[in-house]
């Protein structure tokens, strides 16, 4: 069973439920949904938390490699616990732990977390027909 949240019109973030390693809870979600969810401010982060049982920790789509979110965008919003991230390349994914308000810390990326996707479709139509793009 999934529990969503609508972000924006079209785009709903999923709880998911069952533990993964991050890489493997990045695939279902870019199987099942559009990609692990991006939260790029703190309302998205609110709808984050409505979602996940307060002490939980949930993987999102932000990793090492400059911090960019799962589609390679950059994260302008930084929401660190205090003193993380702290070990370097040895964590380089990172989760939202709702035993701090949803403030990220970085682990190493093969712990198995609960996680959440997101759903997102942008529908663009012209007069010569309508394309479908994930955002
Ligand atoms: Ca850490």
């Amino acid at each position: 069973m999934f529990i969503f949240t609508q972000v924006r019109p079209n785009e709903t973030f999923v709880l998911i439920n069952t533990t993964m390693f991050w890489t493997v809870a990045q695939n279902y979600c870019r199987e099942h949904h559009t990609d692990l969810a991006m939260v790029r401010n703190i309302e998205e982060n609110q709808m984050v938390q409505n979602l996940v049982p307060s002490g939980d920790r949930v993987w999102i789509g932000l990793h090492r490699e400059g911090w960019k979110w799962s589609d390679g965008s950059d994260s302008s919003l930084r929401n660190w616990r205090p003193n993380e991230p702290n070990r370097g390349p040895y964590e380089s994914c990172v989760a939202a732990d709702f035993s701090a308000d949803g403030q990220w810390e970085d682990l190493e990326c093969n712990v198995k977390s609960a996680f959440i996707c997101y759903s997102g479709e942008h529908i663009v139509c012209f007069i010569c027909g309508c394309s479908k793009s994930q955002m």
